[in-house]
């Protein structure tokens, strides 16, 4: 099996907790982090790792030397970077189509070169929304219909890596997962938002009439997901992964309220998110008939007080970005 992988974006939210998956699971396999270090990424989030087994390499997945240099001595790709904020890339589209569609080629064309594995690490944004009452969810075949900047450029990344195995036969698998929670995640994602706005003495902040719906999930079982469908999968074939976590913002706003010893109803409405997708739901029963993998993290109350408990513990680590991210949404209205 594959013993020296590149892991893009290892030190975001899920790329870093799947370095720690797999350096915990898999201790003969070698991780080379690439990542470029955004406002998104922190080396600390994997710095506690051992160094003959994790080495974090600082650089851009547009840097086609670089990849392709990194690419020939390795034998899997795990690509999570990326652009990953939906109100980021209303603001700035920019720097979304350069790391989702740019990166994503030059890695792909690096693959190609040196004959490499590649796992495409993407989301169930590119199916665009469901309405709130339709029974449907997302599966395999549902026809692509992104709704925003970020959606349309990690569905542009998914067309690509397509295209690379049925044109040159890179050994592909592509994952769309829902949305993850869990340690290590940027604060300006909804739920570190809220728990962190708690924590200062501040205020939660929903978008709209709060009735959207995510489907969540923890993101220690995206990471045991991608490890399967990347080390068992059919090549050229799209795995959804979800954990049948359907929850309205509101309840998942008012969950963490009380959870955090406030009044349910203690938050300020603020303006809703142009274009806001209205329902994400997965059905990843390709996943679990195909490849048994199953996730282990149901119980969502218990995830959302582990999540709590950390970023209580972990101040250090998010405080830094807290007046920047909170400016930045307070020009937004948001
Ligand atoms: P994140 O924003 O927390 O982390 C992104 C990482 O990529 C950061 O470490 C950043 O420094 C790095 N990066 C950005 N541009 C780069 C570049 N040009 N070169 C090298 N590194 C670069 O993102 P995340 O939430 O951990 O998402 C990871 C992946 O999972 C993304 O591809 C995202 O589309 C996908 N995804 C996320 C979710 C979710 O709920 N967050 C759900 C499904 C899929
Ligand atoms: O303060 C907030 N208040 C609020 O009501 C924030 C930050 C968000 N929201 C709403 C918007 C969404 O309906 O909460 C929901 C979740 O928002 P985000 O955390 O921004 O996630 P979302 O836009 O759903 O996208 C996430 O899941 C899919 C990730 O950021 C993407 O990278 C992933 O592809």
């Amino acid at each position: 099996m594959f013993k020296r992988i590149i892991v893009t974006g290892g030190c975001g939210f899920i790329g870093s907790n799947f370095v720690h998956h797999v350096a915990r699971e898999h201790p003969d396999v070698h991780i080379t982090v690439l990542d470029k270090l955004t406002y998104a990424g922190n080396p600390e989030n994997i710095s506690d790792l051992p160094t003959d087994r994790v080495e974090l390499v600082v650089g851009d997945i547009c840097d086609a030397a670089l990849v392709d240099s990194l690419a020939s001595h390795a034998d899997a790709i795990v690509h999570f970077a990326a652009e990953s904020h939906n109100d980021n890339s209303i603001a700035d589209p920019r720097p979304f189509l350069e790391t989702n569609v740019e990166g994503t080629y030059t890695l792909l064309e690096a693959a190609r070169a040196h004959g490499v594995r590649f796992h495409h690490v993407s989301t169930d944004e590119v199916y665009g929304d469901l309405a709130l009452d339709d029974p449907a969810r997302f599966t395999e075949e549902t026809p692509y219909h992104p709704s925003s900047p970020y959606s349309s450029t990690k569905a542009a990344s998914d067309m690509l890596v397509r295209a690379w195995y049925r044109t040159y036969h890179v050994p592909v698998t592509i994952s769309n997962c829902s949305n993850n929670y869990g340690p290590y995640q940027h604060i300006e994602k909804f739920i570190p938002r809220q728990i962190t706005n708690l924590l200062i003495g501040g205020r939660a902040k929903l978008y709209g009439d709060g009735k959207n719906v995510r489907d969540w999930i923890h993101t220690e079982d995206h990471s045991s997901a991608v490890w399967e469908i990347l080390t068992r999968g059919r090549l050229g074939e799209t795995y959804l992964i979800g954990a049948d976590g359907e929850r309205a913002n509101i309840d998942v706003l008012r969950a963490i309220l009380e959870r955090m010893g406030h009044d349910p109803n203690d938050f300020d409405w603020v303006r809703d998110r142009p274009g806001h997708d209205r329902r994400y739901a997965i059905d990843a029963t390709k996943l679990t008939t195909e490849l048994g993998w199953r996730p282990t993290h149901t119980d969502f109350s218990a995830g959302l007080d582990d999540t709590i408990a950390w970023y209580r513990s972990h101040k250090a680590w998010w405080l830094p970005a807290k007046e920047e991210t909170e400016t930045r949404y307070l020009q937004q209205g948001q």
